[in-house]
């Protein structure tokens, strides 16, 4: 089968473009080509950060690659937490992240938020990009256990439930990084060498 470099130390992530490409392609993340740096995300965009972990690795290792750098947009809060949704509450503890989101969004009726996903593939040198994005809205609780970071609290449009109250198949199904990754493997399928 072929291989395809993941550059994420995210074990959902990795969990969820696994699931997305079974049969398809091989995915191998960070730990499987032994990266153990903490590869800096200093950009102040999607797309600036996902370059930066895509094109770490091919300096690095010489391998073709691709990364997502991806977040939580919220219309009151001016599209905050954004590129910075992994570490918004100063630590990388989910639960901590929510909070802070629903403290700000306290007495606030405009719930309206985004999840985006940037994909950056490097191919023979070449950088290029994916997009995907779903919208929803930020529930005034937690509900659901799957999934990982702000899923908790993401009901996505046109659904009743968070994205943590899905299966992984489910989310698979509408979520920003499979509407990314969809567009990434429509590439890969018309551009295969
Ligand atoms: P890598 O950089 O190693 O891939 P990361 O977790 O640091 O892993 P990002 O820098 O892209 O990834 O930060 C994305 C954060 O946005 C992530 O930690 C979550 O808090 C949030 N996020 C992204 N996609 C999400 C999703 O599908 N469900 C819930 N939260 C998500």
């Amino acid at each position: 089968m072929k291989k395809l470099v993941f550059a994420t130390n995210n074990k959902h992530k990795t969990q969820e473009i696994r699931q997305a490409l079974e049969g398809q392609y091989e995915v191998l993340n960070l730990q499987d080509i032994g990266c153990t740096d903490d590869i800096p995300e200093t950009a102040d965009t999607f797309e600036g950060n996902a370059s930066l972990k895509s094109q770490y690795v091919v300096a690095h290792f010489n391998l073709d690659c691709f990364a997502d750098d991806s977040g939580l947009e919220v219309d009151a809060l001016n599209n905050e937490p954004g590129v910075y949704s992994a570490r918004y509450s100063g630590s990388r503890d989910s639960l901590e992240n929510i909070n802070l989101v629903l403290e700000k969004l306290k007495n606030q009726s405009n719930r309206k938020a985004r999840f985006k996903t940037v994909i950056s593939l490097v191919q023979d040198g070449v950088n290029h990009f994916f997009e995907g994005t779903v919208e929803g809205t930020i529930r005034t609780e937690l509900s659901g256990s799957a999934g990982f970071g702000y899923d908790p609290v993401f009901q996505p449009e046109g659904y009743a439930i968070t994205f943590a109250e899905m299966s992984m198949a489910e989310k698979n199904q509408i979520s920003h990084r499979a509407i990314a990754l969809k567009k990434m493997i429509d590439f890969l399928n018309t551009n295969s060498r």
